[in-house]
């Protein structure tokens, strides 16, 4: 795709928004600029309707996160089938960089079988909403408490990290949440995780129960959002914003339903905000191929409106945005397509257009013309345009036979 702007984007910093962040007391909170993320596509993303991964697929996946530079790759519980068991013993064996998570119900034979793999650490889970509690596996707060802190200590002892999460948080009781979480913090775990797993919590909430958290517990804190009503990276931006420290995504957003925070756009959001935190951390570049490698192995098109991938993500129409895009990239972009590998596309095949997208267009077909040429030009263009959709051919003709006739000297 032409490219027309050599502008350099991203010379209005965001904080020069009167809206932007400043230094306030909640910041010292924030964990905006320093979060870890904990890579589910092996674990969540294999729960996703498509998903089907065999060992060379899952070890394809896990390599290229961790070139990313994801810090964990969380794998779905070994106890689930012979087969993931082994597949998680050869992801252990790869020797990434990022540590590999065994991802497990709160029970001791799950803990065994999860250390056995040779993991680098365990993210225990269980339910507590009272609906999770009667339906999924009808035990009390007390009997989960006591299994928490058996599995808790046993897994210390094995010299794995240790997190403790509990399914459906936002719908348990709040004080059966703390004191849940106060238990397995004072056993020693390595983190608590806040599981949003039916999509129902809305940022503010998450920014409260988040912030008492952080009152309550001194390990750091794990939160996962689910998407089901389109909050998934807002809730994970203010999780982190109210003191959270890692963030679940998968690639896609890939899982259950219709899935989690997905890593690409958890990075649109976070690069927006935080550039350098995250352009030395992540190989951003890498996340077309990643989102490639997922998308055909569950065999779904990335979205149109996908963060920084979609195929219109970085593609400008109007001739007033294609104008000032021209001049300059930042005033109607956030994200710098290059950070990513990808390309802005400004539009000049349309009844939208203006007449500084088609100069552009004709400069870059080595065709030069005056501002009053381009200006006729364009009209034929949107002419054209208004009759049926043009393809960037019909539009490239109509600029390079208005310039034939100018000159042979025909007058347009
Ligand atoms: C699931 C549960 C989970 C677990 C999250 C966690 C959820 O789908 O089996 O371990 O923190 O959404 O609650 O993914
Ligand atoms: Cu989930």
């Amino acid at each position: 795709m032409p490219s027309p702007s050599n502008n350099s984007p991203g010379s209005t910093p965001l904080n020069r928004n009167p809206y932007g962040h400043g230094t306030q007391v909640s910041d010292f909170l924030s964990n905006v600029s320093r979060f870890k993320i904990i890579e589910s596509t092996l674990r969540e993303g294999e729960q996703f309707a498509n998903a089907f991964f065999d060992t060379q697929k899952k070890i394809q996946i896990a390599t290229a996160l961790d070139e990313f530079g994801v810090d964990y790759i969380e794998l779905t519980n070994p106890c689930a089938s012979e087969q993931s068991r082994l597949d998680c013993e050869a992801i252990c064996r790869l020797g990434l960089k990022a540590k590999v998570l065994a991802h497990i119900r709160c029970h001791m034979d799950d803990a065994r079988v999860a250390v056995a793999t040779g993991v680098d650490g365990v993210n225990v889970m269980i339910g507590t909403s009272s609906l999770m509690r009667q339906h999924s596996h009808g035990k009390d707060m007390e009997y989960i408490k006591r299994t928490a802190v058996e599995v808790i200590s046993y897994l210390k002892t094995q010299g794995v990290e240790v997190r403790f999460s509990t399914e459906d948080s936002f719908r348990s009781d709040l004080v059966d949440l703390l004191s849940i979480y106060a238990a397995v913090d004072q056993a020693g775990v390595h983190r608590v995780g806040v599981a949003d797993t039916i999509g129902c919590a809305s940022p503010r909430q998450v920014y409260e129960l988040i912030r008492v958290l952080r009152g309550v517990v001194s390990c750091d804190i794990e939160t996962h959002f689910h998407d089901d009503a389109g909050c998934a990276i807002a809730n994970a931006y203010c999780a982190l914003e109210a003191g959270a420290t890692h963030i679940d995504t998968s690639v896609l957003g890939i899982g259950e339903r219709n899935g989690i925070t997905p890593l690409g756009g958890l990075m649109a959001r976070m690069v927006g905000t935080h550039p350098e935190y995250v352009k030395e951390k992540y190989r951003l570049d890498r996340i077309k191929e990643i989102e490639d490698l997922v998308a055909e192995a569950v065999q779904v098109n990335i979205p149109f409106n996908n963060p920084i991938t979609g195929f219109c993500a970085f593609t400008h129409k109007a001739g007033i945005h294609a104008k000032a895009i021209l001049n300059d990239p930042s005033t109607y972009e956030i994200i710098n397509p290059a950070d990513f590998g990808m390309a802005r596309y400004v539009h000049f095949a349309s009844r939208l257009t203006g007449w500084n997208a088609i100069r552009s267009r004709a400069q870059q077909l080595n065709i030069s013309m005056t501002d009053e040429q381009c200006k006729e030009c364009t009209a034929k263009i949107k002419a054209l345009a208004d009759i049926r959709p043009l393809a960037i051919d019909d539009a490239d003709s109509i600029i390079r036979a208005y310039y034939r006739n100018i000159q042979s000297g025909e007058t347009p």
